[in-house]
């Protein structure tokens, strides 16, 4: 479908820059013409999104909203472009004036209101909602600033404000028409009607006003555009000049910080709970917005409530928007005059929620303190679903006091939000097959042992549109040459791919694709660090945010070690290898941050180091992000996924590699055991400790990390070498605490708690296969090529299908345009 006549095109995105900039093409800048490019291709949009409103107005479809804290969206003038099915036709336009759309691209700042994985996922679910023609909206915060810049000083990561909105975004609308008023602190008082009745009346609070602004999000060739809603925060009165009553003036400066304050930065964090008051608003700020506007959507269709959740759904992605339960309860309640239980039935038919990690840092649980003073009236709710789910719980199990103390909403000064989540969600679902076993058989068992109906996995997905299509055009029509184009929208058809593992001629031309794009990201390297690498060395790429759980450790401590054994044994079979790493650690989390600083130290050592004659590189890239990670994943022949079994719930990047033809060297953790089932045993590089046992040892506090240093000589070195100053020769105590985390129990945590030692062999046994398998140039072509083969099932639009079919019940829409 022809979109763009390419002289109109040309013609409009001239206009533009005269309307924006007053300029010509001659006179405007690369960062002018992405923003007039970016208006003429949102234009186009434009017709489609009023089309999709149209059919929403007329066919009242059920909707989706996805409440999150992050989507970590990227880029979205490709991404456009590709669902426009307009890509090459605007590449062209643009040379045809002497312009390169991907240098325009990268004039776009990645919108990242995300840290890693869950805001991701968040963005491939739309993009597939869109695609599949379902009623959704995204709902989250507007930050001003997003994921930091990470910069690289002396081997330091030094975190740079994210100021995305400081040359305006071309693609959001701001609609001040739809606000909502969000109140926080004060008081609640009852108030008595003449007729006995009783209300609440909440007073004295501080409010804000919730300004929405409209993403498109493009469906695939299908002109369906769903909608991400991002929640800017704006003080609600003006300042009244004339006024002189003091309490007023404090009350409107602290009304102005407030809004202020709520929507300025994205907490950096993944994976770890700071319990900041802040963070609590943002929660409640963007959940209470949603929830109005979802109403007064439904209400334009309907006047009785009680049909809600026959048209809404909210799916709380992990536990940070599940205050969403108690404010949909308070508005049914106190706005909408409806008793209790009528209340609670709509709320438990509207509500379902996804669980994304058993770290236990990462379980939400806000103290009562905080929770009451922040949000009165909301907090009275959530003890009142307390004392009920209390009373269920003792009419299920009488006297087991037990039961209820690990199970209660609010125990020991917290309110529990995971418990808040279970006990009103319809649903609750994990992310991929073991980790949903974990939560039923250990985390949450007390919760399936009641309510095993709401369980329920989905294991995640990723969208080819971006990780493909965009990402690596080279291979992207190789595909289709196989295959034809049906692969964008059901990737399942790539199976059909798997004949031609077997072809020596399609091997080669496989394998010169993945050259090419060695090439592009050597480039990048080359421009970004400085750094020269061999794009014929196998390219060996760990990239996902820094946690010690993801084990960057284990992959930096075994360069280490083959450092040292070509070191004493030059002429070993080495096949040449680029390490490639990159990562954010979370701005206070030291042992994440030292992890960089080893590799970046490592990296400088080997590199410079003419006895390995450039046999190894470790290349560290910097300000690791979705831009750039498309890049990566369309360069990589090996992909590390070596979290410690029963820790990474899913993992999505493990998808995204798998899509573009890499091998994956991983533990049986998360995503990767239905990858190996898929792909199977010939294809894939697994080692190391299972879940099981790994929860066992947990459980029996058994293992010895010490035993392994004792006895195994190459360890022993590698660890030493930590601190005897051979990767930092001025501060040979820079490392100690890495050294410690592994060796000794220090405060409550326990010595190498994520099995690095344990796995070391393992790892090292399965590294040398690939060392070995990759001279086999056909087989390892065989296998990449199986692996794109065998990736269908993990396309988001499969996900997606499976939350509509048995979580979500959506009805599909189809948008007809006129043009
Ligand atoms: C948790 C918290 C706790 C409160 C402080 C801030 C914060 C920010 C993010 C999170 C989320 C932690 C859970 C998470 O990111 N899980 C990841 O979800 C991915 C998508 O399901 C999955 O692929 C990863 O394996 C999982 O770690």
């Amino acid at each position: 479908s022809n979109v763009f006549n390419k002289k109109e095109f040309v013609s409009n995105v001239k206009d533009n820059l005269k309307n924006l900039y007053r300029k010509t093409l001659d006179e405007a800048n690369q960062q002018e013409i992405f923003q007039a490019v970016s208006t003429t291709v949102k234009d186009e949009i434009m017709d489609r999104w009023l089309a999709t409103q149209q059919t929403f107005e007329k066919d009242d479809p059920k909707t989706v909203y996805y409440m999150s804290m992050e989507f970590l969206m990227g880029r979205a003038l490709g991404n456009n472009l590709i669902n426009l099915c307009a890509y090459k036709e605007v590449k062209e336009a643009l040379e045809e004036l002497g312009l390169d759309l991907s240098v325009i691209e990268d004039q776009e700042p990645d919108p990242a209101l995300g840290n890693g994985g869950l805001g991701r996922l968040a963005a491939c679910f739309m993009d597939s909602l869109a695609t599949l023609g379902y009623a959704a909206y995204g709902c989250g915060i507007r930050y001003r600033y997003g994921m930091f810049k990470q910069k690289i000083s002396d081997g330091f990561q030094v975190e740079v404000p994210d100021n995305w909105l400081k040359d305006g975004y071309p693609f959001e609308l701001r609609r001040p028409e739809y606000c909502y008023e969000v109140r926080f602190g004060g008081n609640v008082r009852p108030e008595y009607g003449e007729d006995g009745s009783m209300k609440f009346v909440h007073e004295n609070y501080q409010s804000v006003l919730a300004i929405p602004y409209d993403m498109p999000i493009v469906g695939y060739d299908n002109n369906v555009v769903d909608t991400l809603i991002t929640w800017d925060a704006q003080a609600k009165e003006v300042f009244e000049l004339d006024s002189f009553d003091k309490g007023n003036y404090e009350q409107a400066v602290a009304q102005e910080n407030l809004a202020r304050n709520l929507v300025e930065v994205l907490y950096p964090n993944d994976n770890h709970v700071a319990g900041k008051e802040l963070r609590l608003k943002q929660q409640y700020f963007f959940v209470s917005a949603s929830i109005q506007r979802a109403l007064a959507r439904f209400k334009k269709h309907h006047d009785d409530i009680h049909d809600l959740p026959e048209k809404v759904v909210f799916q709380m992605n992990d536990t940070h928007p599940t205050v969403a339960v108690a404010e949909l309860m308070r508005i049914l309640v106190d706005e909408e005059g409806l008793g209790w239980d009528d209340a609670w039935n709509i709320t438990t038919h509207c509500v379902a929620y996804t669980n994304h990690t058993i770290m236990s840092e990462a379980l939400e649980k806000w103290p009562i303190e905080i929770f009451q003073r922040l949000l009165p009236r909301v907090y009275q709710i959530v003890d009142e679903i307390n004392r009920r789910f209390l009373i269920e719980i003792e009419n299920r199990y009488p006297g087991n006091e037990y039961k209820k103390q690990k199970m209660a909403i609010l125990w020991d000064g917290q309110v529990k939000m995971a418990h808040l989540a279970i006990a009103a969600g319809f649903s609750v679902n994990g992310v991929a097959k073991l980790h949903t076993e974990i939560l039923m058989n250990q985390e949450l068992k007390d919760f399936y042992d009641m309510y095993p109906q709401k369980f329920n996995n989905k294991t995640n997905g990723i969208t080819q549109r971006r990780f493909l299509a965009h990402a690596n055009p080279l291979l992207a029509d190789w595909v289709t040459k196989h295959v034809g184009k049906g692969w964008i929208t059901d990737l399942s058809q790539v199976a059909k791919l798997a004949p031609y593992a077997e072809d020596p001629k399609e091997q080669q031309e496989f394998m010169e694709i993945k050259r090419k794009n060695k090439i592009r990201l050597a480039k990048y390297i080359k421009e970004h660090n400085g750094i020269e690498v061999n794009p014929d060395s196998i390219f060996d790429v760990q990239v996902k945010r820094l946690h010690e759980y993801k084990r960057q450790l284990l992959n930096i401590l075994h360069v280490m070690y083959l450092y040292n054994q070509l070191k004493s044994n030059p002429n070993m079979d080495f096949y040449p290898r680029t390490f490639i790493f990159g990562a954010k650690a979370a701005a206070g989390y030291r042992n994440a941050k030292l992890t960089i600083k080893l590799i970046n130290n490592v990296a400088e050592v080997i590199n410079h180091d003419p006895d390995i004659q450039g046999k190894i590189k470790v290349v560290f890239i910097e300000d690791y992000r979705v831009s750039n990670a498309e890049w990566i994943f369309a360069a990589a022949d090996v992909s590390e996924q070596i979290s410690t079994a029963s820790k990474e719930a899913s993992g999505t990047g493990n998808m995204k590699f798998m899509l573009n033809g890499a091998l994956t060297l991983g533990t049986m953790d998360g995503a990767n055991v239905e990858m190996y089932d898929e792909v199977g045993a010939d294809n894939i590089f697994i080692f190391g400790m299972s879940a099981e046992e790994v929860i066992a040892h947990e459980q029996h506090k058994d293992y010895n990390p010490m035993e392994i240093y004792n006895n195994d000589p190459d360890i022993h070195k590698v660890l030493n070498q930590l601190i005897d100053g051979t990767f930092s020769a001025n501060d040979k105590e820079l490392f100690r605490d890495l050294y410690n985390s592994l060796l000794s129990n220090q405060g409550g945590k326990i010595a190498d708690r994520y099995f690095i030692l344990a796995d070391f062999r393992s790892y090292a046994n399965e590294q040398q296969k690939i060392n070995s398998y990759y001279r086999n140039r056909k087989a390892w072509a065989k296998s990449a090529i199986l692996n794109v083969a065998h990736v269908g099932k993990f396309s988001s639009d499969r996900t997606i299908q499976e939350y509509v079919d048995d979580i979500w019940h959506l009805d599909k829409i189809t948008v007809k345009m006129d043009r």
